[in-house]
């Protein structure tokens, strides 16, 4: 055992308690036929729990974190530490980038070698916990090589740098059991059209994300490989901008059917969308893989990335996962950072603790008005015309016999309500 959480005993569920523990999320407790703890499949990302320092624009690291330097033993105490956080937590799962877990060398050969050294440790502290990996990934947008972007970058060194990287970082994922692999596009998008080949650049991360999928096939890794939309931030202006650019992006390329979505509440508000509406539009081209469960302030207008604790949004969210038959490799990452002074060990598990509570009780009331179903009776019923055989016909024909039709038709047809505060009352009963 480390120093680092030496007062904090395992968290158990107890709705009566005033202290540390989970009020709402009972692992075990059956939810619409599934155990809580297989809907949610939780995880914890690496980076912002571990790796970041508390910095912001105006100001340095304000954490002091024993394993803040670049050398290997630092990077054993810190997986160390994570192992017992996950254990204090009892999370399925957890995610990391290659520059999360190992400190970067003079070359890639010694980046690798750290890299790899270090997923043989997270593999033995697996096999002693019950923790898995829900996704790796590549860190391709921190290192100043970077700056002009990975796949997309105007140099062919930085693209062909990257391509390593992403194989050697999808082997690791394959070696632990990864359930998926994720590509979010850090730096893919541009500053100014000023200095940017647009059309090449898209090109180029058209075929680099086909050479992702052609190498998932060559190791025979079986998870899937998502993709993670997010509008702008760091860049003026990403490529994955959100679901619908991405599916046009994948249908371009051939991808459709070999690449699904990591979805974002944060990036989804920062695209002017509603999570609910990523996670929808995802649902119906049948590319909804996992979630980053973090919103953003909505004051500040970026990406805060901070714990969720908004039930009503929650539950909107896990409905539409419901509704889509729920996660299969996917699940619950909360790509959340403490606040930059909550400084101490408990802050963290006070986070994930809280967050982990949050989306246990918007899985319920999900469940509970997927079960009632009167929301989605209304929106069948809404819907019926298209059901009756004169609806059915109506796609099968052409304006002119349509036309026809109404032309010699009787009286106009008369609109419905739509019944919004209806139904909004409806999830308030729920909420
Ligand atoms: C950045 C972000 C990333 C990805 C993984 O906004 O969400 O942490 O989730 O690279
Ligand atoms: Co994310």
């Amino acid at each position: 055992m480390t120093e680092f959480f030496k007062d904090l005993n395992r968290l158990s569920y107890d709705p009566d308690s005033t202290d540390l523990a989970f009020r709402h999320y009972n692992p075990d407790e059956v939810v619409a036929g599934k155990r809580m703890e297989d809907h949610l499949r939780f995880a914890v990302a690496y980076w912002h729990s571990f790796a970041w320092p508390g910095g912001d624009p105006f100001g340095g690291p304000t954490f002091d974190r024993p394993w803040f330097d670049e050398s290997m033993q630092s990077a054993r105490l810190k997986a160390d530490v994570a192992f017992e956080m996950f254990d204090l937590l009892n999370v399925p799962f957890f995610c990391w980038h290659d520059a999360d877990i190992r400190p970067e060398g003079d070359t890639f050969a010694e980046s690798l070698r750290n890299f790899q050294e270090m997923v043989d440790y997270l593999g033995t502290k697996m096999e002693a916990s019950k923790t898995k990996l829900l996704w790796g990934t590549a860190n391709l947008f921190s290192h100043r090589r970077f700056m002009a972007g990975a796949a997309t970058n105007p140099d062919p060194e930085i693209f062909a740098w990257s391509a390593a990287t992403v194989k050697n970082c999808m082997d690791a994922t394959h070696k632990l059991g990864g359930q998926n692999y994720v590509l979010w596009g850090g730096r893919e998008g541009y500053e100014t059209l000023l200095n940017t080949d647009l059309r090449r650049e898209r090109q180029q991360a058209g075929r680099f994300l086909q050479m992702a999928v052609e190498y998932k096939h060559k190791i025979g890794f079986k998870g899937a490989i998502l993709v993670e939309p997010k509008p702008q931030e760091p860049s003026k202006h990403q490529y994955d901008y959100d679901v619908a650019t991405v599916y046009g992006f994948l249908k371009e390329f051939g991808l459709e059917g070999e690449v699904q979505m990591n979805i974002e509440q944060g990036h989804a508000i920062l695209a002017g969308h509603s999570f609910e509406h990523e996670l929808a539009l995802a649902a119906s081209l049948g590319i909804l893989g996992s979630i980053d469960m973090n919103r953003n302030d909505y004051q500040s207008g970026w990406d805060t990335d901070q714990f969720p604790n908004n039930v009503p949004e929650v539950a909107l969210a896990y409905y539409e996962v419901l509704k889509a038959g729920g996660f299969t490799t996917g699940g619950t990452n909360f790509d959340a950072k403490l606040r930059r002074q909550s400084l101490d060990p408990v802050d963290l598990i006070a986070g994930h603790a809280g967050a982990m509570d949050v989306c246990a009780r918007g899985l319920k009331a999900a469940a509970a008005m997927l079960e009632d179903g009167t929301l989605e009776a209304m929106r069948a019923e809404r819907y019926a015309g298209w059901d009756s055989a004169e609806g059915k016909a109506l796609l099968d024909s052409d304006f002119a016999t349509i036309a026809a039709q109404v032309e010699s038709g009787g009286t106009p047809p008369e609109p419905r309500s739509g019944r919004q505060e209806i139904l909004e009352n409806i999830v308030n009963r729920f909420v």
